[in-house]
């Protein structure tokens, strides 16, 4: 049976890296497949860090282009930007009306982000953010949302809220689920590699970007930290570096770990390291020109993404209907 699905991501970086593609991005594609599937790059969400409008505006393009190139179909998915639809804040506001402070003080993901930022650089929107995201979902009656292991409060949070709405006011919400990727999902940096590959680490140096040149991440990946060892084995205690890079090579080739570990026997680090870049390369690289391609054409970059707004906000309007009416106001 077709599922809704619906997922979201923060314009946030100028590039999406590895980690998110394959921990995220790869299984969106696969999704949309035999599926209905909302794509929506929440623009909102990204409000709640830094603000610089330049570089917001060219982020949420490049991330539509990236996604675009990635292999996210307009024909087949509803691609679209948070902002474009106006009920997310609307179906917002409501489930800041049904969620508790106490249950909304206990998100983790506040809780790091505002210890991190102090009191002062914390904004309210970063503890409301939770609520906006149920809103993201419920809107378009999900059944499933793909994820990393890390949005797992949040989608529980989201489920909460919709029960409650629900039993409180008469059924309004699908009761969405969680589709979070079980081992091998998580990608690591490559100068640390016992710390995830993440876009906010301070240095790029380990992280391996969509959107850089080919040669760019081939010298990222010659220098990954290894240990002293030579061995091309799997071993993440003993072995975080080289299993990483096997962890790479294997999602992107399809090829087994063991077999890679049959195939680099007696070879050494460097050799490994230049079929790893060699394979990342030529992945990433169809995916970087596309994108480049596309955002060379600003303005059909945004007619698509208006074109799935209209879309995205015939179903989030009858939701946003249903959900005034049950709660009292006057339509
Ligand atoms: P930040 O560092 O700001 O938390 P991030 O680089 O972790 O950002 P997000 O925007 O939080 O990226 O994540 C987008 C999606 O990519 C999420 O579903 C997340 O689970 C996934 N993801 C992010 N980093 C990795 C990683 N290293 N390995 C696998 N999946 C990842
Ligand atoms: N909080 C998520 C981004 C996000 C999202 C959503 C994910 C906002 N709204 C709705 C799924 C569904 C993150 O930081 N990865």
């Amino acid at each position: 049976m077709t599922k809704r699905i619906l997922s979201g991501i923060q314009p946030t970086s100028d590039s999406f890296h590895l980690g998110n593609y394959l921990g995220a991005l790869k299984q969106w594609v696969e999704l949309q497949e035999g599926n209905d599937a909302f794509y929506c790059i929440v623009d909102l969400h990204a409000l709640t860090g830094e603000i610089e409008p330049a570089l917001l505006r060219k982020r949420i393009l490049t991330s539509a282009a990236q996604l675009i190139a990635l292999g996210i179909s307009p024909e087949k998915s509803t691609l679209f930007v948070q902002s474009h639809v106006a009920e997310h804040n609307q179906l917002g506001w409501i489930m800041e009306c049904i969620a508790g402070f106490g249950e909304a003080n206990r998100m983790t993901q506040f809780k790091d982000k505002s210890a991190k930022g102090g009191a002062d650089s914390t904004r309210v929107g970063l503890f409301t953010y939770p609520m906006l995201q149920a809103a993201d979902i419920l809107l378009y009656q999900a059944h499933y949302v793909p994820v990393g292991e890390d949005q797992r409060q949040h989608i529980e949070l989201t489920r909460d809220l919709a029960t409650r709405f629900n039993s409180r006011f008469g059924e309004t919400f699908r009761i969405p689920e969680g589709y979070i990727l079980k081992s091998g999902a998580k990608i690591y940096d490559l100068q640390e590699p016992t710390n995830k590959m993440s876009k906010s680490s301070g240095s790029t140096a380990g992280v391996l970007e969509i959107l850089d040149t080919p040669e760019a991440n081939a010298k990222k990946i010659k220098s990954a930290t290894t240990d002293a060892g030579r061995e091309i084995k799997f071993d993440e205690k003993e072995k975080p570096g080289i299993s990483n890079l096997l962890s790479i090579h294997s999602a992107l080739s399809g090829q087994k770990i063991s077999d890679l570990e049959d195939d680099f026997a007696g070879k050494g680090y460097g050799d490994f390291k230049a079929a790893v870049a060699e394979v990342v390369a030529d992945h990433l690289r169809p995916i970087r020109d596309r994108a480049l391609e596309l955002l060379d054409d600003e303005q059909h970059l945004v007619q698509v993404l208006h074109a799935g707004a209209d879309k995205a906000r015939a179903v989030a309007s009858a939701t946003v209907a249903e959900s005034y009416k049950n709660l009292g106001l006057v339509l």
